[in-house]
């Protein structure tokens, strides 16, 4: 799909569809440079992954919006609301990473966004992704690689027979998928490295009634026994709901107390 006459019906067309959406070229040259820019200097000060998942050659950037402003304008933007009025309703940003595969990384586990809550398929989508490319994406550097129409599989799980494609795309666009179809990152096979950021939304209702954590000042919490903290939201549901720049919520309390 092209850009600049990409419709919010055609993306949630093809969504339906295949569970997945790609407009090419999305982002202006000028925006595109300085997220590249931007991004690269905050990957300098980050570390690699710490296991399969992240990858042992890859970096990934979390608390994101508390490192670069490069990605206000794309969180924002007229058609990624629209698509996400339309696919989840009311909701918000979720978990924005910036993901830096480097050469010779394997590939990622196939896997789904929405599996970290534990309802039944088939259900209405509570998550959707977007995954916006910083470098043009390719096989052989790592492009995401999408299980197309498997966001209608209930108890089907993939295999190493399961077809796959490479979301190819060049710098600048970005790929829709939804929380429900399965994907992972591709493996890097060149010597250079493949940026993207992913903005993954979910639906608003997937929370507590009141919001804790601006509601019960940090300085109380910390006298507070662990138990209450936890029940606060200063939790990690496994394998990694709740985490605060990567780490265990309980990490900033105590950063912030020394
Ligand atoms: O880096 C990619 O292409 C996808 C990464 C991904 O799906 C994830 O880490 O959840």
């Amino acid at each position: 799909m092209r850009s600049l006459t990409t419709s919010v019906d055609e993306v949630v067309s093809a969504l339906e569809h295949d569970g997945y959406a790609v407009v090419e070229s999305f982002l202006p040259e000028s925006e595109l440079a300085a997220a590249r820019t931007d991004m690269r200097r905050v990957l300098a000060g980050t570390p690699g992954g710490r296991n399969p998942f992240e990858g042992a050659h890859t970096k990934r950037v979390y608390a994101l919006f508390a490192k670069t402003r490069a990605f206000d304008g794309p969180a924002t933007h007229p058609l990624v609301l629209g698509v996400l009025e339309r696919v989840l309703g009311h909701c918000q940003l979720s978990a924005p990473t910036g993901i830096e595969i480097g050469p010779g990384e394997v590939a990622q586990i196939l896997h789904h966004d929405d599996a970290i809550y534990p309802i039944a398929p088939p259900h209405p989508e509570v998550v959707l992704n977007t995954m916006w490319a910083l470098d043009d994406f390719t096989e052989a550097n790592g492009a995401t690689r999408i299980v197309p129409g498997s966001h209608r599989w209930q108890l089907e799980q993939p295999d190493a027979h399961t077809p796959t494609i490479a979301a190819e795309m060049p710098a600048g666009s970005v790929l829709f998928y939804l929380g429900s179809v399965w994907h992972g990152g591709g493996a890097n096979t060149t010597d250079r490295a493949r940026l993207g950021v992913i903005l993954e939304y979910v639906a608003s209702w997937l929370r507590p009634q009141e919001n804790h954590f601006l509601g019960v000042p940090r300085a109380i919490v910390r006298e507070l026994p662990e138990t209450l903290q936890e029940l606060l939201g200063y939790n990690i549901r496994p394998p990694f709901m709740g985490y605060v720049d990567g780490r265990h919520p309980r990490r900033s309390l105590e950063r912030e107390a020394t």
